[in-house]
């Protein structure tokens, strides 16, 4: 309570994540349904905290994103979003959003999984609706597909679902933070070109890659195998199907139209390392997102022998290392 008005305000933390078996494309773009399940890791390194409060004397929505007033497109966006809680909560109030994001865009995550697992925490929470994980992670999908991971600590899957209007495609825990240590290298390389935004790249590709049913028809299976490989503690299989799921994703922007990718000769540079310090016999994979940087899956007990091989290759600007991280979690406002 604030002078006699209940406030309607919280404070939520959200981690970033990595996709393993990769969501790539949608059935509906405005429900965020996907065309295939995925399974992520969520990162311990790099996170939002966003604060929501609702006020009844706004007349819109005011979005700061660190610190400072953010521009006509993402505050459309994020207003969007925030009426579709309002909707579903039947409250017609403006809130103030505002993020910190501790995901320095240099390191190649995308922010929009912290980014929108913290604002959907935190503004259904602050508008009063006291949600299971499970529908927490479908509004948190409406925000952004990876969003919907991000709910959950440690390996993550996201159920595609079979429903129209998306109650069944939601993320589910698989395997705590603690319970498979892993070490995931952010390597991040010279960037200089405009890359295709992953809204936009899995769009065409859906449309036009006549590769993409080949992705559709392998993508379970692979999932299933790296589940199968976290129930064995197998990190040689979660490696080589993680790697080969990356690659395939990529490969199917090639065939598109027009064609794309988002490798640059020091994203080949970096997966050519990562072969060859396999090949000394550590064990060491890849895989990369919408974008050049490179991440790289290994054994903790190897992260410092990876680390010094890939800080050698004279284009890898910056390397963070990351592992498991936890779930989304309320802070005090
Ligand atoms: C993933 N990516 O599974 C895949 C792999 C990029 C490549 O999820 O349109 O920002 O907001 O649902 O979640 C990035 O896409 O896309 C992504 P929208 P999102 O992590």
């Amino acid at each position: 309570m604030k002078n006699g008005v209940k406030t309607l305000k919280a404070t939520a933390k959200a981690h970033t994540n990595i996709a393993l078996i990769k969501y790539w494309g949608k059935r509906d773009e405005s429900l965020i349904l996907p065309m295939n399940s995925s399974l992520s890791v969520t990162l311990d390194t790099f996170y939002t905290v966003t604060t929501v409060e609702f006020d009844e004397k706004l007349t819109e929505d005011v979005f700061f994103l660190n610190g400072e007033k953010a521009d006509h497109t993402d505050t459309e966006r994020v207003s969007n979003y925030l009426r579709a809680i309002r909707k579903f909560a039947k409250k017609h109030l403006f809130a103030v959003v505002r993020s910190e994001n501790h995901v320095p865009t240099a390191a190649g995550f995308a922010s929009s999984a912290s980014g929108y697992a913290a604002l959907a925490a935190a503004a259904t929470k602050a508008i009063g609706l006291n949600l299971h994980p499970q529908e927490l992670s479908q509004f948190a999908r409406l925000g952004s597909g990876s969003a919907c991971r991000s709910i959950y600590g440690g390996f993550v899957e996201w159920q595609k679902g079979v429903k129209e209007d998306g109650s069944d495609s939601f993320a589910v825990p698989i395997l705590h933070e603690d319970d498979f240590p892993i070490a995931v290298l952010s390597v991040m390389v010279a960037t200089n070109r405009k890359k295709v935004l992953s809204r936009a790249g899995m769009k065409r590709t859906v449309e036009t890659s006549p590769f993409y049913q080949g992705w559709l028809d392998t993508v379970e299976h692979d999932l299933s195998e790296l589940k199968h490989a976290l129930e064995l503690r197998d990190f040689t299989l979660l490696g080589e199907i993680a790697e080969r799921n990356a690659l395939k994703m990529h490969a199917t922007t090639l065939g598109a139209n027009p064609p794309f990718y988002y490798w640059q000769s020091a994203t080949m540079e970096v997966m050519e390392a990562v072969q060859n310090i396999r090949s000394q016999g550590i064990e060491a994979y890849f895989t990369m997102d919408a974008g050049p940087n490179v991440k790289v899956l290994c054994l903790p007990e190897d992260e410092q022998k990876v680390y010094d091989q890939l800080k050698q290759i004279p284009s890898v600007k910056k390397i963070f290392t990351c592992h498991p991280g936890p779930g989304v979690t309320f802070l005090p406002t």
